[in-house]
């Protein structure tokens, strides 16, 4: 079990520092414990905190070593003839591409079949949207952010920030409520440009008593929610090692852009590798905190969907909100290949601290079968491709789901088949 637990941020700066550049989860007999463990950890499903930077890269193929070397990866259908898709069974229901409801209830489901190893992003244009641009914001000239809290108050500026903005890397973002009604469009993968949210806070007078961030944003929609399908009110409570450790940062920049209206125009939180529930848009307050801060409407809302025990009362209750190590298939393509049909299963492999090349297939349940995953995963910051030359043995339909075989990865959501997709072959 990984101990968690609360410092003021003086105090995580400091242990930070002398923990030389590993901004790692080092423990030390000094540090306070919490009063409750991880949610995650009292449910026994152990929230694999990162390990990241600490996996050893030499299980990896080596063929990555020399810089430099473009990697080839074998191709079972080389000089065959494409034939088509098979779509996925029971997906067909869903709008993609293209935004559809309002307000809340705002989304664009983004068509993910076509990622390849030229297009390992998504257009801004085509990505995810969860909740519409809301119709009441009537954004300042001067865009600014309101701190208070357990700090001096302070208005921060927008236009002070920007001269800070720099390319923060490219990574994976997933509505925790992604699903396969939506065809398991509500991810995407886009670079980002913005300022870390450490150097942000520098900017605060923060009391010493203060050991969360509450960062909301402009939340609220002319047209209500159907059914009361989402509450209203953006924001999230988090640990200040939870922000520094994640690399969290405010973003102003999507794929070489500024930040288009749907995304959180003009500035949105994001924290990679969490899920997109926390990475609040339209940040316009920031709020410092004690451990006794109660969950927000956000967090109780998310809380089933980003595997909470519960519904915790407390923010400080709350395990952070990471995806697991996950997969799934995004095409099957129908080939010819020297006169035999075969098919090739196409897909992605995200979340998670840990690089690996232990993927597996399975069909309705059958043994395990080995992907390819080509060239070799080296970040867990973006998604990684993955395929499966497949020869069913009879027409009929098939299940997919995809399993890590490595018994130190926490695969959550892969255990409980959260990802699995059916197709039909006709023809074999
Ligand atoms: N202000 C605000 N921020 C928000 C939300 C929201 O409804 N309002 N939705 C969150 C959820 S649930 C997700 S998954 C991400 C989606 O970000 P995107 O629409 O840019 O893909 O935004 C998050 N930030
Ligand atoms: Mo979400």
């Amino acid at each position: 079990m990984k101990m968690r637990r609360s410092l003021n941020r003086r105090d995580f700066l400091g242990r930070s520092l002398a923990a030389g550049s590993g901004l790692l989860f080092a423990c030390s007999e000094n540090m306070v414990p919490m009063s409750n463990m991880g949610a995650a950890d009292a449910g026994g499903l152990d929230a694999a905190l990162s390990d990241a930077g600490l996996t050893d890269a030499g299980m990896m193929d080596a063929g990555m070593a020399d810089a430099g070397v473009v990697p080839t990866c074998p191709d079972p259908f080389a000089g065959g003839e494409a034939l088509g898709r098979l779509g996925f069974l029971r997906e067909d229901g869903a709008t993609l591409d293209q935004l559809v409801n309002q307000g809340w209830d705002g989304r664009l489901y983004t068509d993910l079949s076509n990622v390849d190893a030229d297009a390992l992003t998504i257009d801004n244009e085509r990505f995810y949207v969860r909740t519409h641009y809301p119709d009441l914001l009537q954004p300042p000239d001067n865009w600014s952010i309101d701190v208070t809290g357990l700090a001096t108050p302070t208005t921060i500026m927008l236009d002070d920030l920007l001269p800070l903005v720099r390319p923060m890397g490219t990574y994976v973002l997933e509505c925790s409520g992604n699903s396969r009604g939506g065809a398991f469009g509500l991810m995407g993968a886009a670079s980002w440009g913005g300022i870390p949210f450490d150097e942000v806070l520098d900017r605060v007078p923060i009391d010493p008593a203060a050991t969360r961030v509450l960062v909301s944003g402009f939340d609220e929609h002319s047209v209500p929610s159907v059914n009361n399908h989402s509450t209203p009110g953006a924001s999230w409570i988090f640990s200040f090692e939870d922000l520094a450790n994640s690399g969290a940062f405010l973003a102003t920049e999507m794929n070489g852009e500024p930040l288009p209206p749907p995304h959180g125009d003009p500035v949105r939180l994001y924290v990679p590798n969490w899920y997109g529930c926390v990475c609040i848009k339209w940040v316009n307050a920031i709020e410092l905190v004690d451990d006794s801060a109660p969950s927000t409407s956000q967090m109780l809302e998310f809380a089933s969907r980003t595997h909470q025990f519960g519904r915790p009362r407390l923010a400080r209750d709350f395990a952070p909100a990471t995806m697991d190590q996950a997969a799934m298939p995004i095409r099957v393509e129908k080939w010819r290949v020297d006169g035999q049909l075969l098919y090739r299963v196409v897909g992605i492999m995200w979340g998670g601290y840990e690089l690996t090349d232990q993927l597996a297939i399975r069909f309705n349940n059958g043994a395990p079968q080995p992907v390819d995953v080509c060239p070799v995963q080296d970040n867990n910051d973006t998604w990684t491709l993955w395929s499966y030359a497949w020869q069913p043995p009879a027409v009929g339909n098939y299940s997919v789901r995809m399993q890590i075989e490595d018994p130190n990865i926490t695969t959550r959501r892969l255990d409980t088949g959260y990802y699995e997709r059916s197709i039909r072959v006709d023809e074999v």
